[in-house]
């Protein structure tokens, strides 16, 4: 899991961690109550009050306004982003089936608009109960923020290499890039599944890191943008993708931004008869988030 730290604002690695895998889970430093009476109000509203959450459940601001989350959603978007119009309250009542996978619709821009090498938009999902792998916890397939694909193509896919589960704690929020392919599993529980979603927004390009930042670390944050893969990628996907991921690191990082080429992803041990090629020898398993 890569958690944001106490002091608010990500560090460099847990940067690259995001640009790499394109989420990351923090858990903000409020009370179990506090979730728990979320969830009260929640079982009490008599409906769905779609795009109206913040004036529903005005308790839900303390949770975007907790320091983890504001430090990990400025580290991520800069000083001055907003939370979007919108949002919607995710439901997901025992017996519900699963979702087709899918990447967020960007209203006004199309399917095929997607920032592949920047983050200029996130998603947040703020799960008030802890979830088990039962109950329908969101899954996302890390990496494939960075991989557009038209819905018609993913409707028929069912289990991904690489997907990981939000079985997360009571409380836990997960930020995700925007374009992260993602879909609700089936709850076959006895329980209701709630998740609350908001998109927000960058507003302006950094001139600096708007993270804690350590021109120390760039070495070994090269090494992982060049050489890290969480999920399949093809050898044609894996030429591009590290230079995508260091477009990202350059387009969020300012004054610290590092030389596009660099030959070290094609470095490392050669492949064995039988094992794996270049472009996924270092893919790592990584079955669940949390
Ligand atoms: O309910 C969930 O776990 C995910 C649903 C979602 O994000 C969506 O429908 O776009």
């Amino acid at each position: 899991m890569t958690s944001a730290s106490n002091l608010g604002l990500l560090n460099d690695d847990q940067v690259a961690s995001f640009i790499i895998n394109g989420y990351i889970i923090v858990e903000p430093d409020l009370a179990a109550d506090y979730h728990e009476s979320i969830i009260s109000a929640l079982r009490e509203m008599p409906e769905n009050p779609g795009g109206h959450i913040v004036e529903a459940l005005p308790e839900i601001i303390g949770v975007l306004e907790d320091p983890k989350v504001k430090g990990a959603l400025t580290s991520l978007l800069g000083q001055k982003y907003v939370r979007d119009p919108g949002g919607h309250i995710h439901m997901n009542p025992p017996l519900t089936r699963g979702q087709p996978w899918h990447q967020d619709e960007r209203f006004g821009r199309g399917h095929q608009d997607r920032d592949v090498d920047h983050i200029r938009q996130l998603m947040f999902m703020y799960y008030p109960q802890d979830v088990d792998a039962e109950m329908g916890p969101t899954v996302l397939l890390p990496g494939s923020h960075r991989r557009i694909s038209s819905p018609e193509s993913m409707v028929t896919l069912v289990n991904l290499r690489g997907q990981a589960f939000s079985i997360v704690k009571a409380g836990s929020v997960l930020l995700t890039h925007y374009d992260i392919w993602h879909a609700a599993t089936g709850n076959k529980s006895d329980r209701v599944r709630y998740m609350i979603k908001f998109p927000l927004s960058r507003t302006q390009e950094n001139n600096e890191p708007s993270w804690n930042h350590d021109p120390t670390s760039l070495p070994a944050v090269r090494q992982r943008l060049d050489g890290e893969h969480p999920s399949l990628l093809s050898r044609n996907e894996y030429e591009t993708d590290h230079a995508l991921r260091v477009r990202t690191w350059n387009n969020i990082a300012g004054t610290a931004a590092m030389p596009l080429q660099s030959g070290e992803h094609l470095g490392g041990p050669w492949p064995v008869s039988g094992g794996a090629t270049t472009a996924s020898r270092q893919r790592r398993d990584m079955p669940q988030l949390g």
